[in-house]
């Protein structure tokens, strides 16, 4: 297997934070997305949609989007369990998962790629082109203030996103986080849960990965 990758990016990163809990390793292949290579045609042919992750199996199949990957990874190797275990645990892992990467991933997405310079003309990833609108950064910004309350309220309530374990809905929520603290100063202040988690899951050695 190989892992289509860029180290600046964050959706990446959730795959490589996961590999690095569960102890799988690779080969890798950065694709420079500065450079535009994920628009030349030899990244095409591997993935229509121009984006990183991408997971090549040995016989040629590709696998993109993050979660999707590591839902694959995770059916190959269920061992340690990190999308949960019993259908309780599962479901509840998935419903915040998926929760922080519209609620969070996209809001954060939406500020940066509708405001700086670098995506002009390219507000959204993939093959087709698109404007800025610079309301939607506006939003976006209202957003991350919603879901840092949201994830605020939860880690009152829970010591880890999706329950009592740690799980790729923490994975999703840190790289989350540390995306939105590129466009938010002191996005920690006066979210103490939020602290505390953050400090705790930052310690993990996959948070480096
Ligand atoms: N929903 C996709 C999102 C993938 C995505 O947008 N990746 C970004 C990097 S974080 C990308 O490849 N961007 C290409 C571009 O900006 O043109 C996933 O979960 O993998």
């Amino acid at each position: 297997m190989k892992l289509y990758d860029f180290k600046g990016a964050p959706n990446p990163r959730r795959v490589r934070m996961y590999m690095a809990e569960k102890g799988i390793s690779m080969p890798t292949q950065e694709i420079d997305l500065m450079a535009r290579e994920q628009h030349e045609d030899a990244f095409r042919a591997v993935n229509p949609w121009c984006t990183v992750p991408v997971l090549e199996l040995d016989d040629g199949t590709h696998i993109c989007e993050a979660m999707t990957i590591i839902r694959y990874l995770e059916a190959i190797q269920p061992e340690p369990p990190l999308l949960g275990t019993t259908p309780v645990e599962q479901a509840t892992i998935s419903m915040w998962e998926h929760k922080l990467e519209v609620d969070a991933m996209l809001a954060v997405g939406e500020v940066l790629r509708n405001s700086i310079h670098r995506f002009a003309g390219r507000a959204l990833p993939g093959p087709v082109d698109h404007e800025q609108i610079p309301a939607l950064a506006e939003r976006g910004r209202k957003r991350i203030a919603y879901f840092m309350e949201l994830l605020e309220e939860r880690l009152g309530e829970s010591e880890h996103v999706g329950g009592a374990d740690f799980s790729v809905a923490d994975i999703t929520a840190l790289v989350a986080v540390d995306f939105a603290a590129r466009v938010v100063e002191g996005l920690l202040d006066s979210h103490p849960n939020v602290q505390r988690w953050h400090e705790s899951v930052s310690a993990r050695p996959s948070a480096q990965a």
